[in-house]
């Protein structure tokens, strides 16, 4: 489909949800991995803004059932941002009903859009420009699960089963390792050899959570620094976007998330891995804000296991990275040749950086669980 093809398909679907002017712009908008966005500008008084999004089927299979979600949860957070004196316009997500009646539209080639509200003067940072903005980034994802904890999340579907089912991750590795279908595992020795090294490692947090040591919550699962939007002027956490992958899960996993990709002194895709280390001032700015909002929440444990977290939310991404490379990637949108092979190695090198710097990193849990948590009394 050329661009001018894209974007009249892209009129054309947006007249199927309710529209406050003429669309005067259509522009691709943001940098997530997986769902295409646009952004459309509408002509009125003021001038309108919304994000179109086409989801993506390949990844999402059931998109009913994750739309279903992602009503209940934002009429959840509008319901509890209230209680708490907040704006729900500015603080959740607003998802339109379409002709159909539902939050979603499906095309003619059975492609699913939603759209939903751009939320102005917001800001949404690919890296750290301050100590002070992952702080607020850790602030607006622990609320974010403070206010879900309330949400039955027996009622939730499983959007993309065993998500972060690090085991799994590690047998879909070997798979594409011995199946080698690119031709690949050649480039990637290195890496599979230091993934392959850690095989045990990546049922700790699996386990404690089977055998009923770590309780789920209803959790983001996808909580990098681009998934939520600080305020524009006061800078402040403002709304957790991208809720396509709320289920319940481990706190220790949306610690560990907002870690691996916050705290890195390096983007995602760095090439140069000199550049790539755990910033545990940084880390520290997350401890303090996550546990400050929903450490009260949390079990002795859950907060004992952060940092673990931290590690393998870094290698189960590092080895989704390197997976994809070997298939061919399918899964992660590249812009060039080797970028999913450069994300596993700076995943890889985070996780080794990590293991040296374990010690801190559960001294600064211990600093701010005295703070912010207490035992409760009878437990
Ligand atoms: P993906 O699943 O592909 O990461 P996202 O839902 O995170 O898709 O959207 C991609 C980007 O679009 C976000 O990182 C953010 O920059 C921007 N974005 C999405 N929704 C909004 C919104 N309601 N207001 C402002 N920006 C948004
Ligand atoms: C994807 O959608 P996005 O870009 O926020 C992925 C995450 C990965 C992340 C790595 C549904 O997140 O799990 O951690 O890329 N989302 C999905 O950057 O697979
Ligand atoms: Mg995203």
């Amino acid at each position: 489909m050329t661009q001018e093809e894209a974007y009249s398909k892209i009129h054309e679907v947006s007249t199927h949800f309710p529209a406050p002017g003429k669309l005067i712009k259509v522009e691709p908008y943001g940098n997530g991995h997986i769902n295409d966005t646009y952004r459309l500008t509408y002509s009125c008084e003021p001038a309108k803004r919304v994000i179109l999004q086409r989801m993506n089927a390949d990844v999402f299979r059931s998109p009913e059932q994750l739309m279903e979600n992602i009503g209940g949860v934002t009429a959840h957070l509008r319901e509890q941002i209230l209680k708490c004196g907040g704006n729900p316009d500015r603080e959740t997500l607003h998802f339109k009903i379409s002709d159909s009646g539902k939050n979603y539209y499906v095309d003619d080639r059975h492609n699913y859009w939603r759209m939903c509200d751009f939320i102005e003067d917001s800001i949404c940072l690919e890296s750290i420009s301050s100590p002070d903005d992952f702080y607020q980034s850790a602030r607006g994802f622990g609320r974010f699960q403070q206010l879900l904890s309330t949400y039955p999340a027996q009622t939730l579907h499983e959007t993309i089963p065993h998500f972060h089912d690090t085991v799994r991750r590690f047998q879909a590795l070997k798979q594409a390792v011995e199946a080698d279908p690119c031709g690949r595992v050649k480039s990637a020795v290195r890496e599979i050899d230091f993934a392959f090294k850690r095989e045990e490692d990546a049922g700790s947090l699996v386990h404690l959570q089977k055998s009923g040591q770590l309780p789920l919550r209803v959790t983001h699962n996808d909580t990098k620094l681009n998934n939520v939007l600080l305020d524009k002027t006061t800078r402040k956490a403002l709304c957790v976007i991208d809720l396509d992958t709320v289920m319940p899960g481990l706190a220790a996993n949306d610690f560990g998330d907002s870690i691996r990709f916050g705290a890195s002194t390096g983007s995602e895709d760095e090439p140069d891995l000199s550049k790539v280390n755990l910033d545990l001032t940084l880390y520290e700015q997350y401890v303090k804000g996550f546990l400050e909002t929903c450490g009260g929440n949390l079990t002795e444990l859950e907060i004992e296991t952060l940092p673990l977290g931290a590690k393998m939310m870094t290698y189960e991404c590092g080895i989704r990275f390197l997976t994809d490379y070997l298939q061919g990637d399918t899964y992660f949108k590249i812009s060039r040749a080797g970028q999913n092979l450069d994300r596993c190695r700076t995943q890889l090198k985070l996780v080794a950086d990590m293991e040296q710097k374990m010690d801190a990193m559960n001294a600064m849990i211990q600093k701010y669980k005295k703070l912010f948590w207490q035992k409760p009394s009878g437990r």
